[in-house]
């Protein structure tokens, strides 16, 4: 059966608890406002891990416009917290680009555990099934099982992969994988990297190595550097932002784990503080669990 977009994010959302939209669901909105329903939304904020910086933004947006608006039942303001929400996740809507050039390449990068390797294979199965060839470079060689991951997903998405053995020079494979890529005419190389954090200087040093690699045979490329945050962190993910923008150019953020566990809060943080498009959001563990982030969507099916 066809799924909208809007419909499958309803789901990925809804799949188990996210905080956000069944905290908002426990509020009662249909009073007058009054001090108390600022508290309970602003209490709900909070616990989503929407931050305290933008919670306060967001109630003071809500106080005001109110006010200004005339504003005085509870539904009304709950269409004001849409209207605020929307605003701002709008800002940080981005769409993922591949350029002209063949192959585009997309590095992504974030620390271990983040959904790297999963959202890689997600990807993958998507480019493929727009009729797009696809390579994978195997570039975390940090433990075998890394690679097997990889390999699973490549399987999975049936689609072709780079790889060397464990401990190899992850350039080595991202030369191999791209310079391949090249000589078969394929549309894309992923590359999945490892996202070791205990010593910065190495981190920032790999991946500035990686990318000397992919310019020596591809200037223009990467066409997009993507930093995989987990959702489920709150101001631990945008803190590793911040840790990976000093070392490397990011052009994109995709949030993982918006499903699940999550509060999925954090989104709004992370768009207001970073100011760096978010392309994409992981709302599961399957291989079809990848959607286009798309603001309106993300705020409706936070509100049904
Ligand atoms: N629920 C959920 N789990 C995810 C999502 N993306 C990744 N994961 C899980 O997070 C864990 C770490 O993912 P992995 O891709 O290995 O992270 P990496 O270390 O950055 O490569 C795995 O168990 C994945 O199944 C997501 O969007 N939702
Ligand atoms: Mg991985």
């Amino acid at each position: 059966m066809f799924k909208s977009m809007f419909n499958r994010l309803k789901e990925g959302l809804k799949k188990t608890k996210n905080q956000l939209s069944d905290s908002f669901s426990k509020i009662s909105f249909g009073r007058k406002i009054d001090e108390s329903l600022f508290e309970d939304v602003e209490m709900v904020l909070l616990q989503a891990d929407v931050g305290v910086k933008a919670t306060e933004e967001i109630i003071e947006f809500l106080r005001k416009e109110s006010k200004k608006r005339k504003i005085k039942d509870g539904e009304g303001l709950k269409e004001l917290l849409k209207e605020k929400l929307y605003e701002i996740l709008k800002e940080c809507e981005g769409k993922l680009e591949l350029g002209e050039e063949k192959p585009a390449v997309i590095l992504f990068v974030g620390v271990n555990g983040s959904g790297k390797t999963t959202t890689v294979g997600k990807l993958a199965s998507q480019f493929k099934k727009d009729g797009k060839s696809v390579v994978l470079a195997a570039a975390d060689t940090f433990r075998a099982a890394a690679i097997d991951q990889l390999e699973e997903w490549a399987k999975r998405a049936d689609v072709r992969i780079v790889k060397h053995s464990q401990g190899a020079d992850p350039s080595a494979v991202v030369f191999d994988a791209v310079k391949s890529a090249q000589s078969r005419k394929d549309d894309i190389v992923l590359i999945d990297t490892a996202g070791r954090l205990h010593t910065k200087d190495h981190l920032i040093k790999e991946l500035q190595k990686i990318k000397r690699t992919i310019k020596k045979l591809a200037p223009n490329q990467p066409v997009e550097t993507i930093l995989v945050l987990d959702g489920t962190i709150g101001q631990n993910s945008i803190n590793q932002a911040k840790t990976f923008k000093e070392a490397t150019d990011i052009s994109g953020i995709i949030i993982t784990k918006l499903d699940g566990t999550a509060k999925g809060g954090a989104i709004i943080p992370i768009c207001k503080e970073l100011k760096i498009p978010v392309k994409y959001i992981g709302v599961g563990e399957g291989i079809e669990d990848l959607q286009p982030f798309d603001a309106k969507a993300f705020v409706d099916a936070i509100f049904s």
